[in-house]
């Protein structure tokens, strides 16, 4: 007889950790990668993942870790959505001790009691280094530098910091101008409509894009193109992620430079969870290393891209 009929069912299903994950969508090229990531790796850690993907929508996060609380998994990671909210669910979480892991955006709560850790990228810094770049590229011109921005998801940790840490670099010098911001949700199809009515108002006073991902500049582009202009000549285009998509336009000479940011967060998480399982303190942050890539250095570094 197999070892099966020895033991009860239920001790050998009891020795797999089983992890609640609560994703943000599939709203872009980056999400999609991470999905990816943290599946095979999960996989590879042997754990059960039960993974809920919440169309971009707060409520459907909350309930999928309401349901993870009533199916008592071992331990709960979330990408939420926005940043504010979230204190209800997350005392909820705590009283049932249910360790809560955050995973690639943050929540702005007072109380860190209500997480293990947060492990992600520093996106203030992802939005200084596309303004050092673009100070750093402008510092020649004498007249004013017209920016339009393209923000990420209304209250999320990515859009709320990019747009920080770009304002914060590009305020040292008045001629750079943002004449236009708002929210293309982090997806082509809204970079496009919302690129398309900035070019609709302001025209060729546009000399910048900045969007804060590389789905809605990827979107913008073909806005830019179908108005006649030439994307990266007539106005320069700056965004974030370094997805594959990214590299494509760099080569194709249609995007300036894209900021990294990795999805890659699987194998970290599942280490983590791991260590939380074992007993053993974690650190309250933990930073992605990342960098930036230039067009003149994508057709180079492409093929090491791994997302
Ligand atoms: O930049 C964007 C995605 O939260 C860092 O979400 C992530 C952002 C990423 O939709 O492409």
């Amino acid at each position: 007889a197999s070892l099966g009929g020895l033991l009860p069912a239920t001790a050998l299903a009891q020795k797999k950790i089983v992890l609640g994950f609560s994703q943000v969508g599939a709203e872009s090229e980056w999400r999609t990668a991470n999905t990816e990531s943290i599946k095979a790796s999960a996989k590879e850690a042997g754990f059960e993942l039960k993974f809920s993907d919440a169309q971009q929508k707060q409520e459907n996060q909350i309930k999928a870790i309401r349901s993870f609380i009533a199916q008592k998994v071992d331990v709960i990671a979330f990408s939420p959505v926005v940043e504010s909210g979230w204190e209800t669910v997350l005392r909820e979480a705590k009283a049932a001790k249910i360790p809560v892991v955050l995973t690639d955006r943050s929540v702005n709560t007072k109380d860190d009691t209500l997480f293990v850790t947060f492990m992600g990228s520093d996106f203030v810094e992802e939005g200084r280094k596309a303004g050092r770049w673009l100070v750093e590229k402008m510092k020649d011109q004498k007249g004013d530098v017209n920016i339009v921005e393209l923000q990420g998801t209304v209250g999320s940790a990515p859009a709320i910091d990019r747009k920080k840490g770009f304002e914060e670099i590009i305020k040292a010098d008045p001629k750079f101008k943002i004449l236009r911001s708002q929210t293309g949700d982090f997806t082509r199809a809204k970079g496009k409509e919302v690129m398309e009515a900035f070019l609709k108002a302001e025209g060729k006073k546009i000399n910048v894009l900045y969007a804060h991902n590389d789905d809605m500049a990827i979107g913008a582009i073909q806005a830019i193109e179908e108005a006649g202009l030439k994307p990266a000549k007539d106005i320069t285009i700056i965004s974030i992620d370094a997805v594959k998509g990214a590299f494509e336009a760099m080569i194709a000479g249609k995007l300036n430079v894209s900021v990294e940011c990795s999805p890659l967060l699987g194998p970290q998480l599942m280490s983590a969870v791991k260590d939380i399982k074992a007993g053993k303190p974690l650190p309250k942050r933990i930073v992605t290393e990342e960098t930036i890539f230039p067009m003149e250095v994508a057709a180079k570094e492409f093929p090491n891209r791994k997302y």
